[in-house]
């Protein structure tokens, strides 16, 4: 049988998950889940990266022992995984008693063979993103990644010899074109290496979380050091030779575009040096933005996954598991895989009624109904083959394959939803409803839809695995792995059970997608000038209905403003009133006048109120 070894990145905890780092799980999952359906021996790695500068300073302020707190934040990620239907053979953390080993050896190793030795650091050091960087590197002064501070950093390290792995790489990556993919991120690298490479510190001095340098407890071992060889232990490198033997090297590690030079530079020239097989490959995927912006917490724009499943569930009147498999659908159709997203309500909402909802849905919904009303829930015989169907459903499921193949998730579903619109279709050309009940020909429409049904299923069981395994339960589809896709494994005669609607209609999604549309930072609003003004003067101007032309006291200044409320107001009745008008409104004119300004009322088609304060206040005072 053969094996794939598939990883993601493991996850700082200093931080809460976000749409973002699950959608790199739920990537690699979904190509873990697809292997073992194709008969793959699979050992699918995640977990947590625990030893970062910036995890200590956040138990620090949480006044919490370090070891607690990632022991504590370092579950909310298991957890969210397990919501999530994350299928990890292994969740390893950096805290793993083996994995400490496996740091220490692996240090040890590289020091004896003289690739790492104790030298002078000075330059600059990113605590959000664990980078060393050079003068050369920062922009504006800060870190050239995340844009945040730097420290300086003065301290004697030990440093690895990764100049010494400079031709080593350059010529693995011209013998590799398939080394890191997409192909952009290759060229970034060997971009990179071909501009030449330095040593770099592979320890700390003044930081002491972590693991220590097995030679000198003075130094903890730099987490990226210590982070990489993750995917060493976790298929038992030193602790089942076998294992690893049989596991090693990864076949794919799946990461962030922002972690590509790690994973591709010193990653492989580590492994060189140590003198271990390369991983086959690197993946390195896009960023998801939320409504167009980056996520960060300092935004407060990070959506929680598992708060957005229940919430989601709730408005659409789904189960939790049912949410998170259209989050999953959602992540892998909306964007091709590899390139940036940008998650946003409105297609979210919209992906599920019309994806979901309408056709897969409604597909399975209208048939199970059938079968009920036909043939009394049972599966009837296929006797007269739909062959024009089955060659579709077969054309399909190979563009599948290959795009599966390939991680091109999008195309994939595509393929799926061809067979899906063509199964809907098909009830409709042969409108079941207007066939002989008894006939041979009703029995194989009907029995053409459930087996289209359960190849849709199996196709979408890596993507949405709580719905896909339900479904394939009401089918009661016990098919071996190796005979999934095949056509007529769905048996005959055995009784169907009913189904509620799996993805019953968002009948909110209007109201929801305006109530988000509308919402406007209080950055927005801060840029509103609002001020109470009195009215010195008022007149009526000439030729117009409507308009009513003011002369304002803001205190300091007077100004002219035009409004349109002769219809409301005489002009006697106004003066002498406080209002509330907006003061950088920029200047226009109204019946040849300059209006600067423009002063604020609560209308509706059958009444009008200009907004005043409810106690006097001095003019030109501030309304937020
Ligand atoms: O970098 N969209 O951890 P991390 C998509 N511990 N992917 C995103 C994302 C977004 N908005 N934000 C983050 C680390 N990611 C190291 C890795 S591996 C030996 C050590 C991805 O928690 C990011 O690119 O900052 C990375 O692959 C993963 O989430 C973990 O990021």
């Amino acid at each position: 049988m053969d094996k794939f070894y598939i990883t993601t990145a493991i996850y700082y905890v200093n931080d809460k998950p976000h749409i973002g780092s699950i959608s790199e799980a739920i990537a690699a999952d979904i190509i873990a889940r697809f292997k073992r359906l194709q008969g793959m021996d699979v050992f699918f790695s995640t977990g947590t990266d625990e030893h970062a500068q910036k995890i200590a300073e956040r138990a620090k302020k949480a006044h919490m022992d370090p070891q607690l707190f990632v022991d504590e934040a370092s579950k909310v990620w298991m957890n969210l995984f397990n919501i999530f239907g994350i299928s990890y053979t292994r969740f390893i953390r950096t805290s793993d008693k083996d994995h400490i080993e496996v740091v220490k050896d692996f240090f040890q190793k590289l020091y004896d063979k003289g690739d790492i030795y104790l030298g002078e650091y000075e330059g600059w050091y990113c605590v959000r993103d664990a980078t060393f960087l050079k003068d050369s590197d920062l922009k504006d002064g800060k870190c050239p990644i995340c844009g945040g501070e730097v420290q300086r950093v003065k301290e004697t390290n030990y440093f690895f010899r990764l100049s010494r792995y400079e031709k080593p790489l350059l010529k693995y990556y011209e013998e590799h074109k398939d080394f890191i993919r997409p192909e952009s991120r290759y060229n970034e690298v060997i971009n990179v290496i071909k501009t030449g490479l330095q040593d770099v510190s592979v320890s700390r001095k003044s930081f002491k979380f972590g693991v220590p340098v097995p030679f000198n407890s003075e130094h903890t071992v730099y987490v990226w050091f210590d982070a990489l060889l993750n995917y060493l232990t976790s298929v038992g490198f030193l602790t089942d030779k076998e294992k690893f033997n049989h596991y090693w090297p990864a076949d794919l590690h799946l990461i962030g575009k922002d972690i590509t030079r790690f994973h591709g530079i010193i990653w492989p020239a580590m492994l060189m040096s140590y003198g271990l097989p390369l991983p086959k490959e690197i993946f390195a995927h896009g960023f998801w933005n939320l409504e167009g912006a980056k996520m960060s917490k300092s935004k407060g724009n990070v959506v929680d996954p598992a708060e957005f499943a229940e919430e989601f569930a709730k408005k659409a009147n789904v189960d939790k598991e049912t949410a998170v498999d259209t989050i999953r659908y959602y992540l892998s159709r909306e964007v091709p895989f590899g390139l940036d997203g940008n998650f946003t309500m409105d297609t979210f909402y919209r992906r599920y009624n019309s994806d979901l909802a309408n056709d897969f849905g409604n597909l399975i919904n209208r048939t199970i109904a059938m079968l009920y009303k036909y043939r009394d829930g049972i599966v009837p015989e296929e006797t007269l083959k739909d062959e024009e169907i089955i060659k579709l459903v077969k054309d399909k499921e190979k563009t599948y394959i290959e795009e599966m193949d390939r991680y091109n998730f999008s195309k994939a579903l595509d393929a799926v939803w061809e067979i899906v619109n063509a199964l809907n279709n098909y009830i409709q050309v042969k409108s079941p409803w207007q066939l002989k009940e008894r006939t041979d020909e009703l029995s194989s429409v009907l029995y053409t839809l459930l087996e289209g049904i359960r190849h849709t299923t199996v196709l979408l069981s890596p993507f949405m695995p709580f719905t896909t395994e339900r479904i394939s339960k009401a089918l009661r589809d016990d098919s071996p792995v190796s005979k999934k896709l095949q056509w007529g494994m769905l048996k005959p005669h055995i009784k169907l059970e009913k189904m509620p609607p799996l993805f019953p209609r968002l009948k909110i999604e209007k109201t929801v997608v305006k109530e988000k549309e509308n919402l406007i930072s209080y950055e927005d609003f801060a840029k509103l000038d609002l001020r109470v003004a009195r009215i010195i003067a008022a007149e009526k101007v000439p030729k117009s209905r409507k308009l009513i032309k003011l002369r304002i006291s803001l205190g300091d200044e007077e100004r002219t403003i035009v409004g349109g409320i002769a219809l409301h107001y005489t002009p006697d009745e106004l003066v002498g009133r406080k209002i509330i008008v907006i003061k950088n409104l920029q200047p226009r004119k109204l019946m040849g006048i300059t209006s600067q300004g423009m002063l604020l009322a609560a209308t509706n088609e059958n009444e009008f109120a200009l907004l005043m304060p409810d106690k006097d206040v001095k003019e030109g005072t501030k309304v937020s």
